[in-house]
């Protein structure tokens, strides 16, 4: 039998919500993957949808976990970072890639900071600098439109758009540095909506059925399930087109269980689709 899976997932606990490690965390186990946690931040809830939710920062927490790992001479098939809880955190994790990168393993990193044209509200503008550094230590980036536009400086629009806007955002990402980008969030009509990946300057693009509106927590869903996929041996474009169809049945079934947005998507009630996907043998 092969060896276990293991990986570092770097994300806040919103406690409350489902987004970051309350859905790292049972996707990659669901997956059958080892998913050890680096805590950046604890919230009472997420910081999209609620008011008054409480705010511990971890930023001190991170280099002891980090040096106790390594006294016990752990080692990751990958890293997969998120939200962090301060500007200081972008440094620091920046170091534990370092500290943790080997030949074969991956570093993911979801520059999470920004949706819909706009930052998250406790972040500034020196986020956005910030963790575009941080993507140039990354094998993957999976940015959302917004994020994209922040990092690079591109006009922010509103889809659908065309392949020209997208095409040449992928392009200024690749000049951060990462190996390969998995833009979210991309539609060219109202029907479909998916991801768009970029590798070694060829492009392609996966989709399924659009709904319309915004969902929160999807963006850790996808990167969950990207990261679950790949670490099952499927390719990035595979990894990508299963998380795409997993957000649209994740939405499907919040829809139709009429659940409030602001807690997030049922993706517990998808995950048979998951085990389906990754026990199918690959192309
Ligand atoms: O899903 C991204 C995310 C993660 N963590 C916190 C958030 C958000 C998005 O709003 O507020 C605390």
């Amino acid at each position: 039998m092969e060896k276990q899976k293991r990986i570092a997932a770097i994300h806040d606990i919103s406690c409350v919500g489902r987004c970051s490690l309350t859905v790292v965390l049972p996707i990659l186990s669901a997956a059958g993957v080892d998913c050890g946690i680096m805590p950046t931040a604890v919230l009472s809830t997420h910081t999209g949808g609620f008011e008054g939710f409480t705010y511990r920062d971890l930023t001190e927490d991170l280099k002891p976990i980090s040096a106790h790992w390594r006294s016990l001479n752990l080692s990751f098939d990958a890293l997969y970072s998120g939200f962090l809880g301060s500007f200081e955190q972008i440094d620091i994790v920046g170091e534990i890639f370092d500290t943790y990168k080997k030949d074969g393993n991956i570093i993911l990193v979801d520059p999470v900071m920004a949706d819909e044209g706009k930052l998250y509200s406790i972040y500034s503008q020196e986020m956005a600098q910030g963790m575009a550094k941080l993507c140039s230590k990354a094998d993957i980036i999976i940015p959302n439109i917004t994020e994209a536009c922040f990092m690079t400086g591109h006009d922010y629009k509103h889809g659908p758009y065309d392949k020209d806007y997208i095409e040449q955002l992928l392009e200024k990402l690749a000049t951060l540095g990462p190996k390969q980008i998995v833009l979210t969030g991309v539609h060219f009509d109202d029907e479909q909506i998916g991801a768009a990946i970029w590798s070694e300057g060829a492009v392609d693009y996966v989709f399924a059925p659009r709904i319309e509106g915004h969902f929160h927590g999807t963006g850790d869903v996808f990167g969950s399930i990207l990261l679950a996929s790949l670490l099952n041996g499927k390719n990035l474009k595979e990894a990508a087109q299963i998380a795409c169809g997993f957000v649209n049945k994740s939405i499907q079934i919040t829809i139709n269980l009429k659940q409030e947005r602001r807690y997030g998507v049922a993706f517990e009630m998808a995950l048979p689709y998951l085990i389906a996907e990754l026990t199918k043998s690959s192309l």
